[in-house]
């Protein structure tokens, strides 16, 4: 099964950190326009973090695009909408703040610009730490499109049309059943998204056969 949006002809990349990574897997993921979404860790200083071991990291995701669907700005009203970022949020170190990290300039400046956006909408600032992307550390496996793995048996279904474990955990079909299964998108507006996603037509078959089969 191919893995991205073969009709992307560019794709770009935005990370963010908004608390826990499971909920922002699942508001991102069920995104037309999102390719693939990874959570890990960023942020930091210290070498190889893990979960138990995050050291100054903070929780963050990572989410492939394509501009042509979908905009940055649109990606950064969701940043700020969907967490709060007017209160301190140090409470367990760094592992929960509000981190945007850019990837250039423009991305920096679009930042800026609906962050002001927000605040104004808000009448309160945002305590948003703001880095240049530097390096995301991936989170384990099981932290991967975590809510739809406790469907253990449609996860199991979805994993086989995969080579393997990296490949099922970066497609965009796990992406939005882990926004389906907390509601976010319906299998309905899946199965027509299907379509458009460049697929060989036996592939897209498969598919849309396994959703359908798909006993949750
Ligand atoms: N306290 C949260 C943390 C999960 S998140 C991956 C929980 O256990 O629900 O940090």
């Amino acid at each position: 099964m191919t893995n991205l949006n073969e009709h992307a002809q560019t794709i770009e990349k935005a990370t963010f950190g908004m608390g826990c990574f499971w909920g922002p897997d699942t508001l991102f993921g069920s995104l037309p326009g999102v390719i693939q979404t990874e959570v890990g860790f960023a942020g930091g200083t210290s070498k190889a973090p893990t979960y138990r071991n995050i050291g100054d990291h903070t929780e963050s995701i990572d989410i492939t695009f394509d501009p042509a669907l979908l905009s940055y700005e649109d990606l950064l009203r969701l940043f700020w909408q969907n967490h709060d970022a007017t209160k301190d949020r140090f409470y367990k170190e760094r592992q929960y703040i509000s981190l945007l990290l850019y990837r250039n300039h423009t991305q920096n400046e679009q930042a800026e610009k609906i962050k002001a956006e927000q605040e104004q909408l808000l009448g309160k600032e945002l305590q948003t730490e703001f880095q240049p992307y530097n390096i995301f550390y991936p989170a384990e496996d099981y932290h991967q499109k975590y809510f739809l793995r406790r469907f253990k048996q449609a996860t199991k279904t979805i994993q086989q049309l995969f080579p393997d474990e990296a490949a099922f955990i970066h497609s965009t079909i796990a992406a939005r059943l882990n926004g389906f299964v907390r509601e976010r998108t319906t299998l309905k507006e899946i199965k027509e998204e299907i379509h458009h996603w460049g697929l060989p037509e036996e592939q897209r078959v498969l598919l849309e056969q396994t959703l359908t089969d798909l006993r949750w």
